[in-house]
């Protein structure tokens, strides 16, 4: 089943000609009526005309999420501000937010592309959708609730948190489909677990959207188990409309990504020279669909490879692999580059390691995990603690070559935030 078969399974000729008229029409609009690529062009000397082919769009310069705040509030804007209709806003961890601006049609086209993800996983008008994530500034649960409304699916727009009142509205109103953070999940199901409540027996829930934080196959796994459930791998970033720039089909075999809206590259992060196809590097974005702010070779930071063997389900979009990390979060412990989504594999391939783990950076490079067991496979007896523990210190330095020193707490130890989870705290005074 397709939302738009004819956009989702179309051929690769005529994909490429449609990316490559709709990257000309961007690139002119945007030499036009926005400064900041006006003058980066000029500084490069390149102009639309130049522009022969797709392969060309390596010669365009990148833009970076530094620009996007050098030109706060509204240096990108394409459009007047009166044809805007809504801000959205990405907040970094330092500095000025990212401002995002949609017009009326850039909202259209979002919950468009969000629609194919809904129906891509089988979801249809009889579903109920309650949607477990952050509304306000942040684009995650508007941009998936205009979706869910254009496929005629009923929205529950429960927001985040308190669980006691998502698990009433999930009874009432026997809701089906969720959208929520993979950190949120595990909390929801050992919140179900403490109840004695089985999901499987009293709810209806049937496939979980899960998102807008790294996550691992391990965890992906632990929340598909634990809520009897199938989780979907759900990517996108506010600069490119949200969520729904890439989501998994039925057959979860990488992240198809809506190439009609948006021209991929995969770049080595340090050179920004384009990658052979199917290596890892960062993902580079253009966006072929928006008015209100066209981005130009956007580099998300997100490591990921592209598989452009053909799907099962039938759509030609190529898929991205699993995000592996971002460059900016890569830890550098005694010399060895780490991604946490490393220590994350190795924690939740553990039986006995519950659902919420921290990493922390302290002192002149020392890295303490604490990690919250599992009641159900473990008893808390002080030697089965230190096993766990030794099982937990030797698997961690296979995988990221050194020692950490390893704390296990008793379940809900560990603090859990509403919106995306906080898993590094790096206090080193190196
Ligand atoms: O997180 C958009 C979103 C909302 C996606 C809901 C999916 C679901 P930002 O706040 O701008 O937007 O953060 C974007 O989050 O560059 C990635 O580093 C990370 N991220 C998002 N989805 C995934 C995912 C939203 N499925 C940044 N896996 C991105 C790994 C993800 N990382």
């Amino acid at each position: 089943m397709y939302w738009d078969s004819k956009l989702e399974t179309i051929n690769k000729e005529e994909l490429e000609a449609l990316q490559f008229k709709r990257l000309i029409k961007i690139l002119k609009t945007v030499t036009k009526n926005v400064n900041f690529y006006k003058e980066k062009f000029k500084a490069v000397g390149i102009s639309p005309g130049d522009i022969k082919t797709l392969a060309d769009v390596k010669k365009l310069p990148f833009t970076t999420g530094e620009d996007l705040k050098a030109t706060y509030p509204d240096g990108l804007l394409a459009i007047k501000k009166e044809d805007v209709v809504r801000l959205h806003t990405s907040s970094g961890t330092t500095g000025k937010p990212k401002a995002i601006f949609f017009s009326a049609r850039d909202i259209d086209s979002a919950a468009e592309l969000m629609a194919r993800c809904f129906v891509m996983t089988g979801v249809t008008r009889s579903d109920v959708f309650q949607n477990m994530m952050t509304y306000g500034l942040f684009t995650g649960a508007l941009v998936m609730h205009y979706g869910a409304e254009k496929l005629g699916v009923l929205v529950i727009p429960a927001g985040p948190g308190n669980s006691e009142r998502q698990l009433t509205l999930m009874k009432d109103f026997k809701t089906t489909v969720v959208h929520i953070t993979p950190s949120y999940a595990l909390y929801f199901a050992d919140f179900l677990e403490k109840k004695g409540i089985s999901s499987q027996r009293y709810l209806s829930l049937k496939r979980a959207f899960i998102g807008a934080e790294p996550h691992t196959e391990e965890t992906r796994q632990k929340i598909e188990k634990l809520l009897g459930i199938d989780a979907y791998n759900s990517y996108g970033l506010s600069e490119m409309n949200g969520p729904g720039v890439a989501f998994e089909c039925i057959y979860k075999n990488g992240m198809h990504i809506w190439e009609d809206n948006f021209l991929v590259e995969i770049i080595g992060p340090a050179t920004g020279e384009p990658l052979p196809e199917g290596e890892k590097g960062e993902l580079v974005l253009t966006t072929l669909n928006r008015e209100a702010m066209p981005l130009i070779r956007y580099r998300t930071r997100d490591i990921t490879s592209i598989i452009s063997e053909p799907c099962k389900c039938g759509r030609t979009h190529r898929r991205l692999t699993r995000i592996a990390g971002r460059t900016d979060d890569m830890l550098i412990v005694r010399g060895v580059n780490i991604f946490p989504q490393q220590i994350e594999k190795v924690l939740m391939s553990i039986p006995g390691v519950g659902k919420n783990y921290l990493i922390k950076l302290e002192g002149l490079d020392e890295m303490t995990i604490q990690a919250e067991f599992d009641l159900s496979v473990f008893d808390g007896q002080v030697e089965h603690l230190v096993q766990l523990q030794n099982q937990i210190v030797n698997k961690l330095n296979s995988e990221i070559l050194i020692k950490p020193k390893v704390e296990i707490l008793p379940p809900g130890s560990l603090a859990v935030s509403e919106g995306k989870a906080k898993r590094v705290i790096d206090n080193r005074t190196i």
